[in-house]
């Protein structure tokens, strides 16, 4: 069986991610739509060699899809993903618009793949930040329960979307040729800078996607006395997010049990060898699915039951396109059943 699929947000960073991977997976689809503003509407995209028109998204998009991924910002996720679903479509929304929602599964397939299966028509993503440290803490959680973390990010440009590279690009170019930097889509100047906000901050100090990493971890997990203690910050790298990462659970965990779990973890590459200055790093993660864990090492703050980690994986596609992608397939699986 085929099926009709709609991307909304086809033109954007995650977007156009999701259509390579759908490519790259050999995704069962009958018809592709690619929607987008209407200032993208038809303007063409060639995809294995057959041609195709950029879209204007209005409430009629949705009518014969049977999936539809949603890259687009909150505001547009929730002006038209409630019509695809009345179209009778499943959505995969990469968005935070319904993460929380308790009727919307909140899915890290290698983590809470049986969530699929209670879905009302809208599947969440999970925030990028979120699924990539989760890949690497879920094998350890599930043999000791996580009880704290305390995370620092370091996150790419790409994470704002084409804005977000074109600015790094702008940025790096003109500072090369002595010219003027162009400040837009970040608070400040991002190239060779980091900036501690991603997101607005509440009264207690946390950004947004700060409280991302809590809020839906225990969702994800079912944990719901998980606490974390995030701080998010801007790099001025292109793609892949890193993390360092402390984790407290409930019951021992050497560094060798912990590399054990992660050596055969789906989903995860196991990148610890120290002495010949082996590690993960964000160059190296780009363009793939995988995320390294490594400098895995007990925390000397408090030897008891703690670990400390660092992770890095390419947000545009594991953290966002191709956990979408996951998602549609267990989707499909469960329409074939
Ligand atoms: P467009 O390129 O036409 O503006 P990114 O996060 O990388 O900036 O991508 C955002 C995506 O959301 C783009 O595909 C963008 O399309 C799309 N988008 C923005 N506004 C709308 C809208 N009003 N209707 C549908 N799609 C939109
Ligand atoms: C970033 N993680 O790197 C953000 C972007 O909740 O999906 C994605 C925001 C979200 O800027």
């Amino acid at each position: 069986r085929t099926y009709n699929v709609a991307i909304l947000g086809a033109t954007g960073a995650v977007g156009q991610e999701m259509i390579k991977i759908l490519m790259e997976r050999n995704f069962p689809i009958n018809e592709l739509h690619l929607l987008a503003s209407k200032r993208s509407a038809g303007k063409k995209m060639e995809i294995n060699g057959k041609e195709y028109s950029i879209e204007e998204t209005t409430e009629q998009s949705f009518q014969g899809m049977d999936i539809v991924l949603g890259a687009a910002e909150n505001d547009i996720a929730k002006r038209f993903l409630p019509k695809a679903v009345e179209a009778g479509a499943v959505v995969v929304d990469n968005s935070s618009a319904y993460r929380l929602d308790p009727n919307v599964p909140l899915v890290i397939p290698e983590v809470n793949p049986e969530a699929v299966a209670s879905h009302n028509g809208i599947i969440a993503n999970p925030n990028c930040a979120t699924i990539i440290a989760l890949v690497a803490l879920a094998p350890l959680h599930r043999y000791a329960k996580a009880k704290r973390m305390v995370v620092s990010t370091y996150q790419a440009v790409s994470g704002a979307g084409v804005n977000g590279i074109r600015e790094l690009n702008q940025q790096v170019g003109a500072i090369a040729h002595e010219k003027e930097v162009e400040v837009s889509t970040f608070q400040y100047q991002i190239a060779y800078n980091l900036i501690p906000q991603i997101g607005g901050f509440n009264e207690a100090g946390y950004s947004s996607e700060e409280m991302k990493m809590q809020n839906e971890g225990r969702k994800i997990m079912d944990n719901p006395d998980l606490c974390v203690n995030c701080t998010c910050v801007r790099v001025p790298v292109y793609r892949s997010h890193s993390e360092s990462i402390m984790v407290e659970f409930d019951k021992e965990i050497s560094v060798e049990k912990a590399r054990a779990l992660l050596q055969t973890a789906p989903g995860v590459k196991l990148v610890d060898d120290p002495e010949h200055q082996k590690y993960p790093m964000p160059l190296d993660t780009t363009d793939q699915d995988l995320v390294y864990v490594g400098r895995i090492r007990e925390d000397m703050s408090n030897h008891t039951n703690a670990l400390s980690f660092w992770c890095c994986g390419d947000q545009v596609r594991k953290g966002a396109a191709t956990n979408a992608v996951q998602i549609a397939e267990l989707v499909i699986a469960q329409m074939e059943k």
